[in-house]
């Protein structure tokens, strides 16, 4: 059964005109130490409770979001999806007359269960967990380096079916994305031709120029609140270098002296953590160096990332996760892609798809080291990543896995899946999901018993980890990849903020 909404009765919640209060029993387990003596290695573990309260300011902001790339694939295709949803726009198919939908967004197209009634089992939408902002009502800026307005983006990505291009060209033809930071030593050489729309000045003018948008941008949009997402070109890994960017000071001092090695992202990452305004990145590059993280701690600005998991990896978080968690071996991973979009142009470059090999390559290591019984330490999968350029497939890459397993008694089993993704069509929804998400994070204060003032999450927004192939987690934190976890993750704690218990799939009601 389907319930649009629901509001949780219990003494552990309290519904009050700015806040929704809980207070919640979080049921963990420590391990204490390694039994001494003289039988077989023990180690004993002692299961606590540790009592959290959780504090949600209900008043959902008017959202204004800001892309960075916006004029690129993703950025033309999200907003002319939000466009059409809010307007109501429908289209003719060779099929059928489409109808827009958010299809895809964890937040808006996935639902929850709530419980179980009378031997049915209830369900409600992700979005009714908590108040969220309504992605209709997001208002849409930012900077590209292509000067080119969002209806000809549109039309350049060749995403969306024509009929729908053509009723959304009036609304899109007057948005024209801010002049962004180029530098042509990060991306790929192909991507020159672009880049008509460019600040000029010094690094540290362009972060200037880039906190003077966002605070302009909020002013004339009338929004509360913006959130800035890099959805721009991959770049190559910035080099981490003692005294240049490893701490705040350090990171600070060398944008003073502009120097050469600080990357276009981390710029317009170190504007936004400097205005405490969320920052989202969704490539694979190492945007956020030591000092631009500990800035972000110490600011407690938050910043969350990286590199979108849409349709390969998300297969794999699941896929490997299943294998492992069976009992089974995963022993070699090759992962194929070809695509034909100006990333595919942009990661044909050695530099920019070694950004994205490591990205897509750490994505099984948590499951890995999970099962002791199948690996020895160390020991990993051997775990291939290809991709090459084939314009003829525009947006419409193709991804192609073959897993190769250990089985009972020596035996042998592949797995080859053929995935034709639709990048854009996959990624516009997780970067919805991503901007909602961290808005909602910023509203939620929570403190443990023995904290005796509430606090935000920590700003390395982990919490977003189901939506990036790389999570970012602070420091000394397990990075989770598997897919279920994370969304575990996401929900219990959205579940916690009303009172609800984890979802356990224990269902003993029944038992
Ligand atoms: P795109 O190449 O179509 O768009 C990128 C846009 O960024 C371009 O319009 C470009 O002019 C602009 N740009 C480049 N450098 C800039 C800068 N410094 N400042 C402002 N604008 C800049 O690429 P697409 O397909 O939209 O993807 C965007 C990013 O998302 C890529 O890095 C890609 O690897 C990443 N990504 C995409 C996924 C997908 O499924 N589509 C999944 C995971 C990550
Ligand atoms: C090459 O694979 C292009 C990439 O930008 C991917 O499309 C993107 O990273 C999506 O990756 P995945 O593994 O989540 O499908």
């Amino acid at each position: 059964m389907f319930i649009e909404k629901f509001k949780v009765e219990s003494p552990n919640v309290r519904y009050g005109e700015e806040e929704i209060e809980s207070v919640y029993e979080y049921a963990t387990t420590e391990l204490v130490h390694e039994s001494r003596g003289g039988g077989p290695r023990q180690w004993i573990v002692k299961p606590r409770t540790v009592r959290y309260h959780f504090r949600t300011q209900t008043r959902v902001p008017k959202l204004g979001v800001m892309l960075v790339g916006w004029g690129g694939n993703n950025g033309s295709t999200l907003t002319a999806g939000v466009i059409a949803n809010r307007e109501g726009i429908s289209w003719v198919t060779k099929e059928k007359v489409q109808q827009a939908n958010y299809f895809g967004s964890l937040t808006q197209a996935s639902t929850v269960r709530i419980g179980s009634f009378n031997g049915e089992e209830i369900y409600a939408p992700f979005k009714s967990l908590l108040p969220m902002v309504n992605p209709d009502d997001i208002v849409f800026g930012g900077w590209d380096i292509s000067n080119m307005n969002l209806a000809d983006s549109m039309s350049r990505a060749k995403v969306l079916d024509i009929d729908l291009q053509k009723q959304l060209r009036p609304y899109m033809e007057p948005m024209v994305p801010l002049a962004g930071i180029f530098d042509p030593d990060f991306i790929a050489a192909n991507q020159g031709a672009r880049a008509n729309n460019v600040i000029k000045g010094t690094k540290k003018d362009q972060v200037q120029q880039i906190i003077k948008d966002i605070r302009e941008f909020k002013e004339k949009s009338r929004v509360d609140k913006v959130v800035v997402l890099w959805t721009a070109n991959t770049e190559r890994y910035s080099n981490v270098i003692a005294g240049l960017n490893d701490t705040t000071e350090n990171l600070l001092a060398s944008l003073d002296k502009d120097e050469a090695e600080i990357s276009p992202s981390t710029l317009y990452a170190i504007a936004c953590v400097l205005e405490n305004v969320p920052f989202i990145n969704g490539s694979p590059q190492n945007t956020f160096v030591p000092g631009l993280i500990d800035l972000a701690i110490k600011k407690n600005s938050l910043i969350g990332g990286d590199d979108f998991k849409s349709g390969q990896t998300k297969m794999k978080s699941v896929l490997v996760d299943f294998l492992v968690g069976a009992g089974i071996k995963p022993t070699s991973i090759v992962s194929y892609n070809h695509l034909g979009n100006n990333d595919g142009m942009n990661l044909s470059a050695p530099q920019t798809f070694r950004s994205k090999e490591i990205s897509k390559s750490n994505v099984v290591d948590d499951m890995v080291s999970s099962n002791g019984i199948l690996y020895e330490p160390g020991e990993h999968p051997d775990h291939v990543i290809v991709i090459k350029y084939v314009p003829y497939v525009g947006d419409s890459k193709r991804a192609m896995d073959e897993y190769t397993s250990e089985i009972f008694m020596g035996g042998r089993n592949t797995i080859v899946l053929h995935n034709t993704c639709e990048d854009s069509l996959l990624a516009a929804p997780i970067i919805l999901d991503l901007v909602l998400l961290a808005e909602l994070s910023t509203r939620i204060q929570l403190k443990a018993e023995g904290e005796d003032k509430f606090h935000s999450f920590h700003p390395v927004a982990a919490i977003l980890s189901y939506l990036s192939k790389a999570p970012l987690v602070p420091p000394s934190t397990p990075v989770v990849n598997a897919l279920s976890k994370q969304r575990a993750m996401l929900e219990n704690i959205l579940r916690a903020c009303v009172g609800l218990a984890p979802e356990n799939h224990m269902i003993l009601e029944y038992k």
